[in-house]
């Protein structure tokens, strides 16, 4: 990982507001959402927020998940099988 601190991690409710769900279609079972989130709404006060982003809080040096427009431009966690 670089320096980055935030990304992406395949959940929306896109397809029905404030039913989030993983991209692969599963139920989501463990949210770990940050204060007052998830809220419909970015950080520059636009609405729509229909993503998770996993990112790191300065303030308690926690990590934790908000709600962001889909469009914004940071990198993306991804799931694999192992090739052990
Ligand atoms: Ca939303
Ligand atoms: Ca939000």
């Amino acid at each position: 990982m670089t320096s980055m601190k935030k990304w992406w991690i395949g959940g929306s409710d896109v397809w029905n507001e404030g039913q989030f769900e993983w991209i692969s279609g599963q139920n989501i079972t463990y949210t770990n959402w940050g204060p007052g989130q998830p809220d419909d709404a970015s950080n520059d006060g636009t609405t729509n927020a229909d993503c998770i982003q996993y990112f790191f809080r300065t303030v308690d040096q926690s990590f934790a998940w908000l709600d962001l427009r889909c469009d914004s431009n940071i990198s993306s966690i991804c799931e694999s099988k192992a090739f052990i």
